[in-house]
Parts: C-alpha cells; structure tokens; sequence
C-alpha cells in the first residue's frame, strides 16, 4: 500500500486558522518541526488571554480579531480548524493562488502509518467510535481514539505514537478539508440533515461523508449502511470492499438486523449472532450501532469474543439519552448530544411514555418538519429555548402546549411543573449550544445540574 508523502514543514510559514482544540493541537505539531507558525482567530485578544498565552508558549504568533487575508497570502501552508468554514473568501483566495490548505486531520495523517478505522456519519459517531476502541482494546491491541471525538490526530501524531491501531470519529467538517486521508476501515452510519449552515444542500453534505472512502483500495474496508439512500447512491464507485450493517443484500457480506437480534455475514472474520439480550444499550439506532461496530472491530483485527465481551460491559455515553434521575415517578433524560432533528427522532421513537421535550438552542437551517410526527404521537408539552425557540415554535406549536423560557433552570422548572408520574422529560435539543453554551456536553451538565436542583 503507498502512504501518503509528509508535508515538509521545516522552515515553513503556517498559517493554523481557529485557536481551539483542533488548531493549538495543529501549532504545536508544526512548531514542533520546525515550522514559522502563526495562529489566526476572530475572537477578540481580550477575550483569549489563556490562549494567547499558550500560543506564545509555543513561539508562535498570535492574530485575533477578523481574518486579514493577508496573513492568508504570506503564508506557505493553511491549516484549518473543523469549525472554520472553507468557503470564507480569505481561504478560497489563498486556494486559488495555489497555497495548499488543508483540515487538521489531513495535516496530521501524513505523518502517522498506524492503520486506522475511521466513523462518520451524522448520528452515533461516537458511540461507535468508542464502542470499536473497547473491542480492539478488549482483543490486546493498543488503542488510540480520538478525532472529533476530542483528542484530535495531531495531538496523537505529536507525542510518543504509542497505538497499534488509531480509531477515529471523523466529521464531514474535517472531510471537506482531507486530501489523501486513507482510513483502512471506514464506518459511514447515516446520513440524514445536520449542518445546513456549512452546506449549500443536503448533496453537498452527504458527499462530505462519502469522502472518507475517496481514498480507500485494496485491502480496505467500508462498512455501510446499506438501507441509506445517500450512502448507497454514493459509494457506487468505490474500488473497496463493501460490507454492510443493515440493509444487506444476499450477494452482500455484512449483517441482518433482526427482531431476533443481530446475524453476521462476513465469512472472513466467522462470528456467531448477537441475541436481544447481549445489547445493553436501548433503542433501534442502537442495534445498527453494535452491528457497524462489531463489523469494524472484526476488520480491524478484534476477536469475536473479546468483542463480545466489550460490548456486554459497555454502558453507553454522557448526554445520549442518559437517564439523569427519577424524581416523583417522573423520568428525565438527557439527550444534550441530538444536536440535530433526525437523533430527536430517534429519541422520541424510544418512549413509549407520554414526553415533556425541551429543545432550542442555535439553528442549523434544516428545517423542523421531520419532528412533526413524533411530536404528534408522544410530545404532551414542548419547551422551548435559545435562539431557535420561534423557529421550533413556529413548526411544532400547534401540535402540542408550547412554552418558551429563557434557560435551562426554567425550562426544567418548567417540565417539573407539569410531568404527572410516569412521565418523561427529555432534553433533545435538535440544535447546537453554541447560543448558551461552549459545548454540548456543557449544556448537558446545566440540565444535570438542573434535575438535580429539583430533587427534594
Ligand atoms: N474560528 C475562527 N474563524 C472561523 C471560525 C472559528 O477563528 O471562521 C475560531 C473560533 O473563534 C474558536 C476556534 O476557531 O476559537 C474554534 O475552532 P473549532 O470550532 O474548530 O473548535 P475546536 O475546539 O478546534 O474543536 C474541533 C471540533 N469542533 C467543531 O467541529 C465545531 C470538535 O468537535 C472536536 O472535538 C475538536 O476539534 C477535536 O478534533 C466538536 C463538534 O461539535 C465536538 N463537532 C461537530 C459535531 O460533532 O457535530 C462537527
């Protein structure tokens, strides 16, 4: 197999755009070989002085404030973070006077020949992700994961290398910026709408995803899902080979997912089938989400058993759906993660209870139609906030009693003050927190905090 050349960075100047994770992650790769780095951010300076102060720490030169595109012009490399939109007129002038720019990930994956299995898709990356590093982990190999996840790769590349195998989530974010990024065993699980701020339209999204099998020849693996229409339509051309967690079709190799649990089909790595009871985690998406991962982790060098045993001790992640207390016979669950309509959906579809959903927060332009059945058959009071509040009020309020409240505290003061026992209130908020939070994740603990506070 050719790897891809690593880019010479010694002497170089590099422009790394975003000072978050990703981009401080990417400096410090570059310093570190010799490159001339500057480190471009629109956030105010006096907003970032822990920041600044970590990029001098590097020696590296700080610009914050709006993007001059100069900085772009001057430089011999651009490095992207994820969040940083690739069609911002500073980076397509640099592209098109031939400066090479190029995502984080990419940067990274020149320099590593680990052999990884990379996740995307829009909902149950990480979970899969995790749920593959577990398996691989349980079977004795040395295991990096991380990606979107939130190690990114240069942090990995930067240090001792110590993996055998490196397991990624990969969002189309950092797809729109690859180049020769050649996952072994590329997971690609849905694809439905997320991100329509970053997209002209649903295509441009999903060819984002199919990217990660660009690359990909003999010798690798794409596990699929074979019942989704974008990613059947798009991996036609592929050279890989194909395997397929649900929608198989009896030439395909891959696996049924039945009402009688999970059968696997992959004569090359034999594994017998998975009951209802050896899934612990609940829900459909979940039973596509073993069967991607069993499937990956078989590929990727785990042994069925130990497989087996990863998954029966898997307990699943903070903010999916994660039941935070019961309080007065009323259940409540915190789903901070669906920042998009299709993982509401799926949430939703879970209950057979009548719901109390909480959801707002910045919108994503995907529109709210697809949540109106749902809210129809199991939402008894919706509960709104954050910027998208009249958007979702607008689409759903005349399918359920609809309040909109100014925070997390009075959205779950709120839910308590009308769940009867027996209840549920769910937080999905079907957009991201960027509105009234730094992170998802964030936004789940305001809940925690929240539920907790009502607790007598
Ligand atoms: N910024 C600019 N110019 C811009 C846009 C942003 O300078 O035009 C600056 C912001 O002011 C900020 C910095 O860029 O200081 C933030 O960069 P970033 O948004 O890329 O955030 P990171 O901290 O580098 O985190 C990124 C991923 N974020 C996004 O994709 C938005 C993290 O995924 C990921 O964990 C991390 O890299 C490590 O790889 C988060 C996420 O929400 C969890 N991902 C989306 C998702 O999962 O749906 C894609």
């Amino acid at each position: 197999m050719s790897l891809p050349q690593p880019i010479p960075l010694e002497g170089r100047r590099v422009l790394v755009v975003g000072a978050g994770v990703s981009g401080l992650a990417a400096a410090a790769f570059c310093r570190r070989r010799g490159a001339a780095v500057t480190v471009a951010d629109t956030a105010p300076a006096a907003e970032r002085a822990d920041t600044l102060a970590e990029i001098h720490a590097l020696g590296a030169r700080a610009r914050f404030g709006a993007h001059d595109p100069a900085d772009f012009q001057a430089a011999d490399l651009v490095v992207l973070s994820p969040g940083v939109d690739q069609r911002l007129s500073a980076i397509t002038a640099a592209a098109r006077a031939g400066i090479p720019v190029m995502g984080e990930l990419e940067l990274a994956s020149r320099f590593i020949r680990e052999p990884v299995v990379a996740v995307t898709g829009t909902n149950g990356k990480t979970t899969v992700t995790e749920l593959i590093g577990r398996m691989l982990e349980a079977s004795g190999r040395k295991v990096f994961v991380g990606g979107n996840i939130g190690t990114p790769l240069s942090r990995y590349a930067d240090g001792e290398r110590w993996a055998e195998v490196l397991v990624l989530e990969v969002s189309s974010f950092q797809l729109d910026t690859m180049a020769a990024f050649r996952p072994q065993v590329a997971v690609v699980l849905n694809i439905t709408p997320d991100h329509m701020d970053r997209y002209d339209d649903m295509g441009a999204y999903a060819r984002s995803k199919m990217r990660l099998l660009e690359n990909q020849g003999t010798g690798d693996t794409a596990v699929l899902n074979g019942a989704d229409p974008w990613i059947r339509r798009l991996s036609g051309s592929a050279a890989v080979r194909r395997v397929y967690f649900q929608g198989r079709r009896p030439t395909e190799e891959g696996a049924d997912i039945t009402s009688g649990g999970i059968v696997f089909h992959l004569p090359t790595h034999p594994c017998g089938p998975l009951a209802p009871g050896d899934i612990p985690l609940p829900g459909a998406h979940n039973r596509e989400n073993v069967a991607a991962a069993f499937l990956a982790a078989l590929l990727a060098g785990g042994r069925a058993d130990d497989c087996r045993r990863a998954l029966a001790a898997f307990r699943g992640l903070p903010h999916r759906l994660e039941l935070v207390a019961e309080i007065a016979g009323v259940r409540y669950f915190d789903d901070s993660k669906a920042t998009n309509v299709d993982a509401v959906v799926r949430a939703l579809e879970g209950f057979e209870a009548p719901v109390i959903l909480i959801a707002g927060g910045r919108d994503k332009g995907g529109g709210y139609r697809e949540l109106a059945a749902p809210v129809a058959r199991r939402v008894k009071r919706l509960i709104t906030l954050g910027e998208a509040a009249p958007l979702i009020r607008e689409a759903l309020g005349s399918l359920a009693p609809t309040e909109s409240v100014a925070d997390m505290a009075a959205a779950v003061a709120a839910a308590a003050a009308a769940a009867l026992p027996g209840d549920v209130v769910l937080l999905s908020p079907a957009c991201s927190s960027f509105d009234m939070y730094a992170s998802y994740a964030r936004r789940g603990e305001d809940f925690c905090r929240a539920v907790r506070n009502l607790a007598p």
